[in-house]
């Protein structure tokens, strides 16, 4: 383990490469890493989850982070690898990362929608590049275009996995519409990306304490509820106080400001998110959304530049830093 595997993490990476990626590290720290598929994807992709963690014990806490659950927002699964990286690679010199391997298992899924990832990809076309959702089969509706016309038939792709679980699914802020960029599918947990995650966490039993989901942009650090406006959990004062307290250690670094609230409350009201799923379903305590670089209203919010990908994973790791601390002390 002495040398570093080589992989850029100023860049933005394919799937094939965050899988070898995720593998190299396998085998070279096999004492503190394992690689397994949760599912497959409607394109035949394996959707890898990293675990990290040493001396296992059955009752350490666990940690849940996922990236990349929509397809444009490329900083999230960047931001991810940068957490792996450090958690995995500066074990052996820092301390800090030392602790939280031996005392926590962390499961992270970088790239929680690959099909939809390798389509934002494959053309800067933007109706491509900026392609939310993932990339389930063609659904075709009926739609009528006046009184005298005969309805045509519109089929399109994908279903916004972060409405595709089950929490109020289909109440709010999200549509029926297979051509709406926010369609929630045909139920809960109809998608194979979704329910890896329903039943990798569901496997765990209650053993994951923290659920970490990363999404860009606007700069907004998300506790739940996400589904109605100022509606919130019983403990939302133990959420809001380390939240807010991520916020600050994430500015520390570079000035970067962060809003701190629910989804509905700072954004708009939409149900059936990972977030909330985790927090209202599953009794996960510390659930939080991550909104990542830039900040809101601006045009390009999506194409960020690679030379911030070091700069954002650096202050958020930060922020996941002192949530994971939280996590140990509770
Ligand atoms: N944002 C989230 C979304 O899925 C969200 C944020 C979730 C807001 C739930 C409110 C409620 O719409 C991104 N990046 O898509
Ligand atoms: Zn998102």
């Amino acid at each position: 383990p002495e040398n570093r595997i080589a992989f850029n993490l100023a860049k933005y990476h394919s799937f094939a490469e965050t899988i070898n990626y995720l593998n190299a590290l396998a085998i070279t720290y096999p004492d503190r890493v394992h690689v397994m598929p949760i599912g497959i994807t409607h394109e035949g992709r394996q959707i890898p989850l990293i675990k990290i963690g040493t001396r296992s014990r059955a009752d350490k806490p666990g940690i849940w982070i996922d990236g990349g659950i929509h397809a444009r927002e490329w900083i999230s699964p960047a931001v991810v690898l940068y957490f792996i990286s450090q958690l995995v690679t500066e074990y052996d010199r820092d301390p800090t990362m030392r602790n939280l391997v031996d005392s926590m298992d962390w499961y992270i899924v970088p790239l929680l929608n690959p099909d939809g990832y390798e389509y934002s990809r494959s053309s800067s076309d933007v109706e491509v590049r900026l392609w939310r959702k993932n990339r389930s089969p063609t659904m075709c509706t009926q739609v009528s275009t006046g009184l005298f016309s005969p309805p045509t038939t519109q089929c399109c792709q994908g279903v916004d996995l972060n409405r595709n679980f089950d929490w109020f699914f289909g109440q709010v802020g999200s549509s029926t519409d297979p051509c709406s960029e926010i369609y929630n599918g045909r139920f809960a947990f109809s998608e194979p990306e979704t329910r890896s995650v329903r039943d990798f966490v569901t496997g765990q039993n209650g053993k994951i304490k923290t659920f970490l989901t990363f999404h860009s942009y606007s700069q907004i650090l998300m506790y739940p509820f996400g589904h109605q406006l100022r509606t919130y959990p019983n403990d939302v004062n133990d959420l809001s106080a380390t939240a807010n307290k991520a916020a600050q250690a994430l500015q520390s670094m570079y000035g970067t400001k962060y809003t701190v609230g629910t989804g509905a409350d700072t954004l708009y009201p939409a149900s059936g998110g990972s977030e909330d799923w985790a927090k209202g379903q599953m009794n996960i305590k510390y659930s939080f959304l991550f909104e990542l670089r830039p900040e809101d209203n601006v045009w390009d919010g999506f194409l960020l530049a690679e030379n911030q990908i070091i700069p954002t994973s650096r202050e958020t790791w930060e922020a996941v830093k002192i949530i994971a601390d939280q996590t140990l002390q509770t």
